[in-house]
């Protein structure tokens, strides 16, 4: 009699993974063209700024390198591997270069007005000092230093630079955690990754959360990529990344970065564009702002 009654009333079926609209809007069929027209069209706004510097900063294995080469990809239309991905480093007691990547425009040898420094990132067992990152957000540190994780950079070598201007500062922040593994994330990591976001802060650097490996944190996505905006598992990864790092959920870009394809494909390629053209657009308004300011300074100095 009972199993009968079961039968007639169902389990209620599981709540769905997905809302009705998305949060962000974003047009898959026309976006791509639109995004590449105007990073092509682009140029920094203070002519003493021709190039725009872009830090990469995150965990180890957050998808820091494979989001230049997704960058590099998106713009080239092709997929490129120029930053090393995944490097095998093993142990404790390597050390970490600065390299800073530049990305061709076109066949004529010429650039986009942007740069990226990609440094290995912080781990549990010896990273890149806090320190050495402020020097770096400052324009103190040239390209090719190697990081030592034990020491900070010291004034006397090579590639200490006295007297950074403002081209060689870092123009935007770009902090990179993937979406899969962020609520494990060690405690120690996170707050070496406030820490550099708070001094970013107080030097008045404009920031960018880049929340990678959102196939892996939802089956929807993976399946389908355009769900990024409805999945109710990547919002609350967002979340996430939002109070671990106390930055609003409106700084965060969702991203799939290119790992594993042999092709770009337009929906991969518009979430990295979108997210290229705010960090782009941040860095820009830095920089306009700095001249700004020192206008103003200039002016109450003369009065
Ligand atoms: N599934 C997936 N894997 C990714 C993504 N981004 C990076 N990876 C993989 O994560 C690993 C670490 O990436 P890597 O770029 O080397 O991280 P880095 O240490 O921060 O430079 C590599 O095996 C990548 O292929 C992503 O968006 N989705
Ligand atoms: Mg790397």
């Amino acid at each position: 009699m009972w199993l009968f009654k079961k039968s007639q009333n169902p389990d209620p079926p599981p709540p769905s993974t997905e809302y009705d609209r998305p949060w962000r809007s974003m047009d898959w069929n026309k976006d791509r063209q639109n995004l590449l027209t105007t990073i092509n069209n682009f140029q920094p706004g203070n002519k003493e700024v021709n190039t725009l510097r872009i830090l990469l900063h995150g965990p180890q294995g957050a998808g820091k390198s494979s989001l230049f080469n997704s960058v590099n990809s998106a713009l080239q239309g092709r997929i490129t591997t120029r930053a090393l991905a995944h490097s095998v480093a093993t142990g404790c007691s390597f050390t970490l270069e600065c390299k800073t990547y530049k990305v061709k425009k076109d066949r004529t040898g010429s650039f986009f007005p942007f740069t990226f420094t990609d440094i290995a990132g912080l781990h549990e067992c010896g990273s890149v000092k806090t320190d050495d990152i402020n020097k770096l957000l400052n324009g103190h540190i040239n390209d090719g230093y190697f990081f030592n994780p034990l020491s900070a950079i010291t004034e006397d070598n090579p590639r200490y630079k006295g007297n950074p201007t403002l081209k060689d500062r870092i123009h935007c922040l770009v902090a990179v955690l993937p979406a899969n593994t962020v609520s494990m994330m060690d405690d120690g990591i996170i707050r070496e990754m406030r820490e550099v976001r708070e001094k970013a802060r107080d030097l008045g650097i404009p920031q960018v959360i880049i929340m990678t490996k959102v196939d892996e944190a939802c089956p929807l996505v993976k399946e389908d990529l355009t769900k990024i905006y409805t999945s109710k598992k990547i919002k609350q990864k967002m979340e996430e990344c939002s109070c671990r790092l106390g930055v609003p959920v409106s700084c965060i870009y969702p991203v799939k970065n290119y790992h594993e394809e042999r092709t770009t494909n337009t929906t991969t390629d518009i979430l990295i564009l979108d997210a290229l053209q705010s960090i782009v657009n941040f860095a820009n308004d830095h920089v306009e702002d700095k001249v700004d300011n020192d206008v103003c300074l200039l002016k109450v100095d003369n009065e």
